[in-house]
């Protein structure tokens, strides 16, 4: 009886130190996460500014560089949103929020327990975007911060219509403006330049032709115009080329007018 007392006891004992070992164990455990965004089976009807995960400790992040952390987000077709450009501080990590079209999405995570150990799991959620939100598009591989990102798709009929808001808005106007002033000016300035070549060519044809009518009536009907110059007569030998270069005019007008100066100048 005495023996079967004793086992007894040392049973108890050993019982009541594995409830201590038991209860102790929980306080050397890993992180566990206390609170998030996105929670399991949530729909979010507005994009937050971050996805995050805070756990009940402080994070371990060795060498501040984030290293063996990861917050992903997929959509149904495994498409990757964001740009994997991490924060870990105290017990949070976290992550700019970005999705694209409306559906169901899973954030998968990874971080490191202040005991060292690494844990992941994943955060199914339910995205129901206002009409307004400019999805992004997703990318077929896991970004990498500083590298690649998921960005807002061209929106083909919405882009035209929101140009013309940047006027209403004054330093929206100011930054767009101004390109627009500097490239005007220079079309302004190329428009002045080609006007004044146009102008100079006008100016530098009529003056030939002038100059050419002059000499073609000096030659052909030297009577007026010698009459005039006087002593422009050494110019006698020019009659050949500008009565066959000269055309009708010179030749009908020479033959009028001519006939009695040609005998006057000779
Ligand atoms: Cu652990």
């Amino acid at each position: 009886m005495t023996r079967q007392r004793t086992l007894t006891a040392i049973g108890t004992a050993a019982v009541a130190l594995g409830l201590v070992l038991g209860a102790a164990a929980p306080a050397v455990a890993h992180n566990y996460i206390v609170e998030s965004t996105p929670t399991e089976g949530e729909t979010y009807t507005e994009l937050p500014e971050f996805w995050f995960i805070t756990t009940n400790e402080n994070l371990l992040d060795l060498g501040g560089e984030g290293q063996g952390f990861a917050m992903l987000v997929t959509d149904e077709d495994g498409a990757f949103y964001g740009d994997s450009c991490l924060t870990v501080q105290g017990p949070t990590l976290s992550m700019p929020a970005a999705l694209g079209a409306a559906g169901d999405y899973t954030l998968t995570y990874q971080f490191v327990s202040a005991d060292g150990h690494s844990l992941s799991g994943e955060i199914p959620f339910t995205w129901q975007p206002p009409a307004d939100f400019e999805p992004h598009v997703g990318l077929d591989a896991a970004p990498v911060c500083g590298e690649t990102a998921s960005a807002p798709a061209p929106a083909p009929s919405a882009t035209p219509t929101a140009e013309p808001e940047p006027t209403t808005e004054p330093s929206a106007t100011a930054e767009s403006e101004q390109p627009a002033d500097d490239s005007g000016a220079v079309l302004w300035i190329l428009g002045i330049v080609l006007a004044l070549i146009v102008i100079g060519g006008i100016i530098a044809a009529v003056a030939a032709n002038a100059k050419a009518r002059a000499r073609r009536e000096q030659s052909s009907g030297d009577g007026a115009v010698l009459a005039s110059d006087g002593g422009g007569a050494p110019k006698q030998h020019d009659t050949p080329d500008s009565a066959s270069g000269g055309g009708d005019s010179g030749a009908s007008a020479g033959a009028g007018d001519g006939g009695g100066g040609g005998g006057g100048g000779d």
